[in-house]
């Protein structure tokens, strides 16, 4: 008890020693203890440091190697056990005193095999999906159970239980969620691995102020206003940020802001909600861009809506723009692609359908055509990494929708491809089919007194009664297994 409040103590000090001022503070970053220049603006010279963009201060010549004994503590020599983070680093313990964990540090320990400590920093080189485990979330596995237990047909019940071995993505849906799920989930992904294959861990970054500004069913939290935006940078991710750091030896995707960007492609002309949100939307992807996309075991893929969205010739020409703009804007911070068909329907492929009246003349009916085009358009608009992601969570079956632009409830629903790397050869711009939005969990409320009713969870061909987005639905659950394609 003792030691652990004189620990404490001494990481209070330690912050307050750290607090040295200079430039980069203002725009919210921390001052460099070294001065290697990265890139420079009209703001000053940039450095990074612990994964992090860090300003520069001219005439400094601080020891880089170890960054801990400026602010008065010594280097680690035997530890790399992670015992504290702040702005300034990794923390260890050694003699009953504070040190500063090295980067890259040659001690070893803490590098998996059921540990819970992060171990050294791990760099994700091309597809992020090759060579890892998945890591399967016992949250998941638990809302399975609990379906398992209202089947009586047992055939049904051995397909439920094979969901238990698939992977999905984590929706940080809102900072409260996020608190209870980023943190918990990376330190049981750690636990997880029990060989030398690393375990990746998905989220889905969705909390923007203004968020899903042309539909009702998945409002956020925070509205397109100036404070709530201020509180998506400070509460939201700047701790995503810090979180990503502490568990910096294991590969992490990060699924970003489904339906935003692509709402700024169709949206803004006809939806005024659209409209008031884009400065919040641009600059808040400008923002995470450049914090998440200097990190080297993180890769980010942006959210392109699907095949019945942007597909049609004029609305790719301009996605092309949006999208360059917006990895521009995050400049240097790197983007991995984009990931398509998140919590849609949209078949792979689907040989019936061509460009036509059937289509509304879509020439790209299903998603691998879209991704074809995409890819061919956002290479010629000079982005430089186009590798996509596709959710294959619900379009193993072609549902009953009419009109393909329906996706709510969908009757007729069906698991598609099993979660997978590199899955379709001749394409290798297809990094993964993963499943992004977990089966099971619903699109909208069709309740139509609730507040956030959408119309299209009313349509003929959503399911009725349906729960609040994100709540269980049993039925919905059980057609997905039932038509499951390939069967479970
Ligand atoms: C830099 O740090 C190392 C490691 O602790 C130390 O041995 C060395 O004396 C330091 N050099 C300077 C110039 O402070
Ligand atoms: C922004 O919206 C929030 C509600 O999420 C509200 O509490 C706050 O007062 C608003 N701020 C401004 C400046 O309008
Ligand atoms: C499984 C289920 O609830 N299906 C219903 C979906 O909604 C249609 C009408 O909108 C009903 O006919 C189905 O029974």
């Amino acid at each position: 008890m003792k030691t652990v409040f004189a620990l404490a103590a001494i990481a209070a000090l330690a912050s307050k020693v750290s607090a040295a001022s200079c430039w980069a503070n203002r725009l919210g970053y921390q001052c460099c203890k070294g001065n290697t220049v990265v890139y420079t603006d009209s703001d000053g010279k940039w450095g990074v440091e612990n994964g992090n963009w860090c300003g520069i201060v001219d005439g400094t010549q601080q020891n880089a190697t170890c960054w801990s004994q400026p602010l008065g503590y010594p280097c680690c020599q035997s530890t790399s056990d992670v015992i504290y983070t702040d702005s300034d680093g990794d923390w260890g313990v050694e003699n009953g005193n504070w040190c500063g964990i090295i980067k890259g540090g040659s001690t070893g320990g803490g590098t998996g095999g059921g540990s819970t400590t992060p171990g050294e920093q791990y760099t994700i080189s091309g597809n992020p999906f090759s060579g890892v485990e998945f890591y399967i979330n016992p949250y998941y596995v638990e809302e399975v159970d609990n379906a398992i237990a209202q089947m009586t047909d047992s055939s049904l019940k051995a397909k439920a239980e094979k969901m238990k071995t698939y992977p999905n993505a984590i929706w940080l849906d809102n900072i409260k969620n996020m608190q209870s799920w980023l943190q918990p989930n990376l330190e049981k992904a750690l636990a997880q691995q029990s060989g030398s294959k690393k375990v990746l861990t998905v989220f889905v970054v969705y909390d923007l102020p203004g968020r899903d500004c042309h539909a009702m069913a998945s409002n956020g939290e925070l509205l397109a206003n100036d404070s709530d935006a201020q509180r998506y940078k400070t509460e939201y991710i700047d701790v995503i940020e810090e979180q990503l750091k502490k568990y910096k030896s294991q590969p992490i995707v990060l699924i970003i802001e489904p339906d935003s960007l692509a709402n700024m492609v169709t949206n803004i002309e006809t939806t005024p909600a659209c409209a008031e949100s884009q400065d919040y939307y641009f600059d808040g992807h400008a923002y995470l861009l450049k914090k998440f996309g200097v990190l080297q075991h993180v890769a980010m893929y942006l959210d392109i809506g699907h095949a019945f969205w942007l597909g049609w010739d004029d609305n790719r020409e301009k996605a092309a723009k949006v999208y360059k703009k917006v990895i521009d804007s995050g400049s240097p911070g790197k983007v991995r692609g984009f990931v398509d068909n998140v919590a849609n329907y949209t078949p792979w492929e689907d040989p019936t359908l061509s460009r036509g009246p059937d289509t509304e003349w879509n020439p790209c009916p299903d998603e691998k055509r879209y991704l074809e085009a995409m890819y061919k358009d956002f290479t010629s608009a000079g982005i430089k990494s186009v590798y996509f992601v596709s959710d294959s969570s619900r379009n193993g079956h072609k549902t009953d929708r009419k009109h393909p632009g329906e996706w709510c409830n969908q009757t007729g629903v069906g698991i598609g491809a099993r979660p997978q790397a590199n899955p379709i050869s001749g394409m290798d711009y297809l990094d993964a089919f993963y499943w992004i939005k977990p089966l099971g969990e619903s699109d909208g409320t069709s309740d139509e007194s609730a507040e956030r009713y959408d119309g299209y969870c009313g349509h003929d061909t959503a399911m009725k009664p349906a729960p609040e987005a994100g709540q269980w639905f049993q039925a919905h659950f059980e057609q997905g297994l039932e038509n499951a394609n390939p069967p479970l």
